[in-house]
């Protein structure tokens, strides 16, 4: 049945059947996230950089219609330069298969599509969560609500400050959802290491979080986790000019009236020009560091599962 919608690279689906460290990767951040050819730069080496840490990238996406777990470059290529690509969450999936679209996945529908692979780690940026003035407009990311529900870790730099970071936390919290600092007592707030805001534990080495992982996920306690890796310092942007460009980013939003699924792209966009680009060099690089720290706690959770 799976496999009428599901086509896993052979690669990849060697090393799930063989129990062997995978890293499943998100494509919105190659099509909606970051520009071209920044995009296919910064997607080629995390794959490589899982690979140097003893896992096999798994990119997602649908193309015309199907999922896919494990790209090709030349299909990376393509999500990177076209400009017929749906920004796909949760609810978008059946009509992607329907109308055979091409759809780049974000984090909640990659979780969907890795689980379903039997891929349970997946790095990417950060996360979608509770917008600030959510108690307006209601605009809480899908992805949220996937964590709740679905077995997939999720390594990250925490979230950005275009989101209410203090909302995601408790929204996190009423799911059941773990939020972890890596080597931090604060979550992340993605272009800076720190936002005032206490995580749920710390831990300091990969294999606590895949020890954790296995206790959650032996228990069926469903939902996935939230792991909050801090931008390495030398990357990190400096407080005030990020808090800056995100306030007139938004302010800018609510002018044009952005809403909905457009919102994330466009403060992205906004603060990469904002910051003359700094900020897409500081996204690029913590990426990099959650694809290697994932790649080690795939690596670990594959060590104590077998
Ligand atoms: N944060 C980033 N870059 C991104 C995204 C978030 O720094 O590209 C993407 C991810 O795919 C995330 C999605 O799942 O935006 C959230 O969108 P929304 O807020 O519409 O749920
Ligand atoms: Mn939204």
């Amino acid at each position: 049945m799976l496999e009428k919608y599901l086509q896993v690279h052979p690669e990849v689906q060697k090393a799930i059947a063989a129990g062997e460290p995978v890293v499943a990767l998100e494509s919105t951040i190659i099509s909606h996230g970051m520009p071209y050819p920044k995009n296919i730069e910064m997607a080629k080496n995390v794959s490589r950089i899982i690979r140097e840490n003893g896992a096999v990238p798994a990119t997602i996406a649908i193309i015309d219609g199907v999922l896919k777990v494990g790209l090709t470059e030349e299909e990376i290529e393509f999500l990177g330069t076209s400009k017929d690509v749906v920004k796909a969450s949760r609810r978008d999936l059946p009509f992607i298969i329907s109308k055979k679209l091409t759809g780049a996945t974000t984090v909640a529908t990659t979780m969907i599509l890795a689980n379903l692979a039997g891929v349970k780690v997946f790095a990417t940026g950060g996360i979608g969560g509770v917008h600030r003035g959510a108690q307006e407009t209601f605009d809480i990311s899908a992805d949220l609500q996937e964590l709740a529900n679905t077995d997939v870790a999720v390594i990250c730099a925490g979230a950005k400050s275009i989101l209410d970071i203090g909302l995601t936390l408790e929204y996190l919290e009423t799911n059941g959802v773990p939020v972890i600092g890596f080597g931090t007592d604060e979550m992340p707030a993605f272009y800076t290491r720190r936002s005032g805001f206490g995580v749920d534990y710390r831990v300091e080495s990969s294999m606590e979080v895949a020890t954790a992982l296995k206790a959650k996920w032996d228990l069926d306690l469903k939902g996935g986790m939230v792991i909050g890796n801090p931008i390495p310092e030398e990357f990190e942007m400096d407080y005030d000019t990020i808090t800056n460009a995100i306030e007139s980013a938004l302010k800018e939003a609510e002018e044009k009236n952005i809403a909905g699924k457009k919102v994330t792209p466009f403060l992205l966009d906004r603060v990469k020009t904002i910051t003359a680009g700094k900020s897409l060099e500081s996204n690029i690089e913590l990426v990099y560091n959650n694809a290697k720290v994932a790649a080690q706690i795939a690596k670990d959770l594959s060590d104590i599962s077998k």
